[in-house]
């Protein structure tokens, strides 16, 4: 069953047709880290094609016989304007920016090969990307399997009926072009790092398998476990065991191949205090998989955010998946890690992983940590919300978001977009994917980063039409950088008047780690931690029902938009720590006042 079948029902609830941006994808195969996996990471072969001349021909058409046939059909004998076999490699899992000089600003097409050996396996086979930047095409062995747009999204496709007992050539075409139709578009504040940026895996499932699971807590109880499981085979029976909690049941599934079951037990809820996982293993009549798995709550009442039924105050941060002291792509679960524990250090008990979903093993670690997490899809900025294809685009992503990640106990908040400019087509593209998350995961926050909209300028104030469908107000504010100097900060009053839990999603200013000077001069250690002195009392003085804050950002980061010689030189400096993971002086100013809060 190919995905957008998979997707239609949900989607006829929204106001937008489906409109096909990627073909050939297949459901996701849940939690493929715990399955039968091959990995296809390593070094593949590459180059760069600006031209796309190995896609399309001297008329722009696209060519039958292009690079993707790595010569097995070569249409003059002999003739060759491109090797493979000659060609240099590239990490993968990685991006290209980082890892040759010559790719560093690089935007467009690289063609990759790698060429692998296959074993015969009973049963089927997916061919898994766990995020490829940003429009990837797929070919095994010359024929096309499939393409997906958006790059940060896990996307599979079942080749067991493709691969070769042997020798297998895979070549993959990744063009990270940035485009004002795209998701992000082409004006972003991050950077734009192309390439097969995660694990790529050989998947192998029996005939029938069990596609995707949900584990978690029924709403409104804390002793009901709720499980949905989804096979290949109708009227199978299907069995969920948590040994530690003595459950073991049985169900069988439906006509669609899902099965639902519930169980009631007593049980340790997942808190940052307490980050509980359980030993879960599902299984079926010829498959099984394990899993960790924990249990908690979460809800608001008026402006209170309620984990496990208890009030929660958010000390977050925001993060970038960049990685520390090289800043590229993260490409594993170390460098991740490295970040996590900066927050922690910093006293967090949230993060913020901003502006898209970041890799599964940055979520797995995070609620390892005891790190609650906000997960968003890169509708950032100046989105074309007229368009249905934008629109399917963006449902794409948020779709594979929340399915990849649907057992992460440690995910509370799923957020749709980043400060997005006010309007009715807005409105009704955002309001259909919130009804869409809403629909398919009942058991989390929705949010997104609104922008400030005063009721004078003294009067601050956040007001939205989106505000109706959300749980929390987040918003984004830049006093004392963006907006007037620091002493602006003890000037303003605040008047939000929703009756929901507010959460600051990014608040901040620039600093060159060492800069030292006097606390009114711009780019100074002084006038950040200066910037935050004021924020973070104003927060505790002059506001109400702040729940919780995302301080923009953990690490300086990359970005193409930051061109200040000798301070930013292509980075945004707005972070805790320096690229080189040196504190600045706001770093305990911050840590300091989350002891105040815990
Ligand atoms: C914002 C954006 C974030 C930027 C930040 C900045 O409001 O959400 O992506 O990086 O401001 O530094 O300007």
């Amino acid at each position: 069953m190919k995905k957008f079948i998979f997707l239609a029902a949900a989607i006829l609830t929204t106001c937008f047709a489906f409109a096909q941006t990627t073909s050939g994808l297949d459901p996701l195969v849940q939690n493929v880290y715990g399955r039968n996996i091959q990995k296809l990471n390593g070094y593949w072969n590459h180059f760069a094609d600006p031209l796309e001349t190995g896609y399309y021909d001297y008329r722009r058409q696209p060519t039958p016989n292009g690079f993707f046939k790595d010569h097995e059909v070569d249409l003059v004998k002999n003739y060759k304007e491109y090797d493979f076999d000659l060609s240099p490699t590239l990490a993968v899992p990685g991006d290209w920016n980082t890892q040759d000089d010559n790719l560093f600003l690089y935007e467009g097409t690289i063609w990759f090969r790698r060429v692998f050996d296959y074993q015969p396996h009973e049963g089927k086979v997916f061919l898994w990307f766990g995020a490829a930047n940003y429009d990837t095409k797929v070919y095994l062995n010359g024929e096309k399997v499939g393409e997906h747009i958006g790059g940060y999204t896990p996307f599979n496709f079942d080749v067991t009926d493709r691969l070769a007992n042997g020798e297998n050539t895979l070549i993959v075409k990744v063009d990270n072009k940035r485009a004002v139709d795209a998701v992000p578009t082409n004006n972003f504040d991050w950077f734009n790092y192309g390439g097969i940026t995660r694990d790529v895996l050989l998947v192998k499932v029996p005939k029938d398998f069990i596609q995707t699971y949900k584990v978690s807590l029924k709403q409104g109880t804390s002793d009901v476990i709720e499980v949905a499981i989804k096979t290949t085979k109708a009227g199978e029976t299907v069995k969920v065991e948590i040994p530690e909690l003595k459950i073991s049941r049985t169900a069988t599934t439906d006509e669609n191949g899902i099965a639902r079951l519930e169980a009631r037990a007593k049980m340790t809820l997942w808190s940052p205090e307490n980050p509980k996982l359980y030993d879960v293993t599902l299984a079926s009549a010829h498959d099984s998989v394990k899993d960790r798995i924990g249990f908690k709550t979460i809800a608001t009442n008026g402006h209170d955010i309620l984990l496990n039924g208890k009030k929660v105050f958010l000390r977050g941060i925001s993060i970038h998946e960049e990685s520390a002291f090289r800043s590229g792509r993260i490409f594993s679960a170390e460098e991740g890690y490295t970040l996590l524990k900066w927050a922690k250090e910093l006293g967090c008990n949230y993060v913020r992983l901003a502006h898209y979903p970041h890799n599964e093993q940055m979520v797995r670690q995070a609620e390892e940590m005891g790190l609650m997490v906000w997960s968003e899809i890169p509708v950032y900025w100046t989105i074309q919300w007229e368009r249905d294809d934008v629109y399917a685009n963006a449902l794409n992503q948020l779709d594979e978001m929340i399915e990849r990640d649907q057992n992460r106990v440690g995910i509370i908040i799923w957020s749709i977009a980043n400060e997005t400019p006010h309007g009715e087509a807005r409105d009704r593209f955002l309001s259909s994917l919130a009804r869409y998350a809403r629909a398919k995961d009942n058991t989390r926050l929705l949010s997104m980063a609104m922008e400030r909209n005063d009721k004078s300028p003294e009067v601050l104030s956040v007001r939205d039409n989106m505000s109706e469908y959300v749980d929390i107000i987040a918003f984004n504010q830049y006093l004392g950088w963006y907006d007037g100097l620091n002493e602006k900060i003890d000037r303003v009053r605040w008047e939000i008047d929703y009756n929901k839990p507010i959460v600051i999603s990014e608040m901040g200013g620039g600093a060159l780690y060492g800069n030292h000077g006097p606390k009114d001069q711009f780019w100074t250690e002084e006038y950040q931690a200066e910037l935050y002195t004021k924020m973070l009392r104003m927060i505790d003085e002059r506001m109400t029902g702040v729940a919780g804050l995302s301080p923009w950002v953990l690490k300086d980061f990359r970005s193409s938009r930051r061109l200040l010689p000798q301070i930013q030189d292509g980075f945004n400096r707005k972070g805790l720590v320096s690229d080189m993971g040196q504190r600045k002086q706001s770093f305990y100013i911050l840590q300091k006042w989350y002891e105040t809060k815990k």
